[in-house]
């Protein structure tokens, strides 16, 4: 039964099975941005990316319920630093209003890059929701852009299928894993970082850390995969 009134209640329908002591919390697992550009050798690689592979192959056996993310940018995406003339990658833009990051160019849509890592197990995801589709905005949470206008229809999604709990893995941590557990955390879900199934982009050292720090500020529970 939960303690913590969701700060954002959607519809009456889901604040009665939120507030029912009979209901079974429904968990769902969210497997973030595991693409072949955040894996070593891709364009905007992830230090041991690929190690998390079988660790998430692994938690997927103990969810019925299960989607991806998928970071989808057209090639005229402006996050990308060769889109703006004499800008270098790690330098920092404002993109319409929004303080952006420069990246190298990725997960372009329809290019191998944007694919998912061919070991990573698909067969039981119920939806793949794809974002960073507007080339005038990032989208790092698989929830909101970083605008917080566009909606991937993820959380509407998930209250649909009475999803109360969800347990977010995948990559980066301190970028698209991170934002997706703070948007999950404001649309009111009982919300876990499985911390082993995610690795950091780490530009500053110390990224990883300040990435747990403010998700456990914020109300997420930090939990190991061993431990579900
Ligand atoms: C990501 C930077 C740019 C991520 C996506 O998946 O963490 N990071 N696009
Ligand atoms: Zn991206």
């Amino acid at each position: 039964f939960p303690i913590v009134i969701p700060a954002k209640i959607h519809n009456f329908e889901y604040l009665l099975y939120y507030l029912n002591p009979f209901a079974m919390n429904t968990k769902a697992l969210i497997i973030v941005d595991v693409q072949n550009d955040f894996m070593p050798g891709g364009a905007l690689a992830v230090k041991e990316g690929d190690q998390i592979v079988p660790i998430i192959n692994n938690l997927q056996l103990k969810f019925d319920f299960i989607v991806a993310t998928q970071d989808w940018h057209p090639a005229d995406h402006g996050s990308f630093a060769s889109n703006h003339e004499g800008k270098r990658v790690g330098e920092f833009i404002d993109l319409n209003g929004v303080n952006q990051i420069l990246w190298p160019v990725h997960c372009v849509q329809g290019t191998f890059g944007a694919e998912f890592h061919k070991d990573l197990e698909k067969h039981h995801w119920k939806e793949v929701f794809q974002k960073g589709t507007n080339p005038r905005v990032d989208s790092y949470s698989g929830f909101f852009d970083n605008n917080r206008m566009g909606d991937t229809g993820l959380s509407s999604f998930l209250k649909k299928e009475n999803v109360t709990d969800v347990y977010i893995c995948g990559l980066a941590t301190d970028y698209c894993v991170k934002f997706t557990v703070l948007d999950a955390l404001e649309e009111g879900f009982k919300t876990f970082l499985v911390a082993d199934a995610t690795k950091a982009v780490n530009l500053n050292p110390g990224d990883y850390d300040l990435a747990i720090d403010e998700m456990l500020r914020k109300g997420a529970t930090v939990v190991e995969s061993n431990f579900l």
